[in-house]
């Protein structure tokens, strides 16, 4: 069955509507309506399975150990060639600099990654990759002592064993652990929180693959087939954060497509992770060519992702984005969400 719950409110309006019984529970607010294999129903009108999955909606899964709130992961490329700040951070001590300043800034997680993903970016051997982000890691591991946590954003098994022995505590996939035939494996025995992206095909391959009938109804199955498969492999479904794969393999349209129907991805039972963060749909909605021009919009999609069910924000910018979530979380009253599931409870 497909569940896809509409009519979301936030803050007082949910609380009101929860009250007079037209409403259930949605992580950080309510829904009146859910859509059900294609018909649309008022929450009264429920039963059955859409009811069960209906009510497991009402609490953010725990996930990294990590407070329930919205939270904002820093991205930091030490790449020579990022679609998005041109290898800004390539050397390693500016990288690590960098980091303590994300940290600094309010960063919950901090993404270092080794290999550019941008369409047509070419492959970096595993060792290359290593080499470009292993010290980064060690050394901002030990400056933060655990207290904000490392992601590995890696598609390498190997690259991921070692980034996790240098003190990374997060995997980052953007093909959701299907890239290597040892990852899912591996992210099992380590027990760490994984992040698993859609995508089709490779960042070489992927620009040709934009092909749908329904964006967000595919990328949906194909993100439960992703964690389906990982589940087979040991990885248990509380480890896992999804992320539809804004700019991978989805033409101008789909972005605005995907989120608008986020709360599709809700249903799968892990929190939602996205990143918009200067992606091109931005500069295609804004008319702005130059992908470091696009914080406004890229704040502007962040929250619009947020108030959709998104619950974790991959930036660039983490001073104004922390500035703008916290603003945004005190209004629509995130507060006053059920809370949080102890891991495991949501079905993983
Ligand atoms: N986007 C990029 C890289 N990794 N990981 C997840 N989970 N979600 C994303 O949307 C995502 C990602 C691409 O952005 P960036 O790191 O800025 O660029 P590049 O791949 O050119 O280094």
């Amino acid at each position: 069955m497909r569940f896809e719950p509409l009519g979301l409110l936030h803050g007082e309006d949910a609380r009101h509507a929860l009250d007079r019984g037209v409403a259930l529970p949605f992580a950080g607010g309510a829904f009146t309506l859910a859509r059900v294999d294609g018909a649309v129903l008022p929450v009264g009108a429920l039963g059955g399975e859409a009811l069960v999955r209906a009510r497991a909606l009402g609490v953010l899964p725990a996930w990294a150990d990590l407070p329930a709130r919205p939270l904002v992961m820093g991205i930091l490329n030490v790449t020579p060639d990022s679609f998005s700040d041109g290898g800004a951070t390539w050397a390693a001590n500016t990288a690590v600099a960098v980091g303590l300043r994300l940290a600094a800034e309010g960063a919950d997680i901090l993404d270092v990654g080794g290999e550019s993903t941008r369409p047509g970016a070419a492959r970096v051997a595993p060792d290359e990759e290593q080499a470009r982000i292993l010290p980064v890691i060690a050394a901002l591991a030990r400056a933060l002592g655990g207290r904000v946590p490392i992601s590995v954003d890696t598609r390498n098994a190997a690259t991921m064993a070692a980034a996790l022995d240098a003190g990374a505590a997060i995997v980052n996939d953007v093909s959701g652990l299907a890239h290597d035939g040892e990852s899912a494996g591996l992210v099992a025995r380590r027990g760490c929180p994984v992040v698993l992206m859609h995508m089709r095909g490779t960042p070489a391959t992927m620009a040709g693959l934009a092909r749908y009938g329904d964006v967000a109804v595919e990328v949906e199955a194909e993100l439960a087939a992703l964690l389906a498969r990982a589940e087979a492999a040991g990885v248990r479904r509380s480890q896992v954060a999804l992320d539809p794969g804004i700019g991978f393999a989805k033409g101008a349209e789909d972005a605005p497509a995907l989120l608008r129907r986020l709360p599709l991805l809700l249903g799968l039972g892990c929190r939602v992770l996205v990143g918009v963060s200067r992606k091109g749909f931005v500069g295609a909605l804004s008319g702005v060519a130059e992908p470091w021009a696009r914080l406004p919009g890229s704040l502007a999609a962040g929250l619009f992702a947020l108030s959709r069910g998104a619950s974790i924000l991959r930036v660039h910018d983490v001073a104004a984005t922390v500035q703008a979530v916290r603003v945004w979380d005190a209004l629509t009253g995130w507060e006053e969400s059920p809370g949080v599931l102890p891991p495991d409870a949501a079905g993983g």
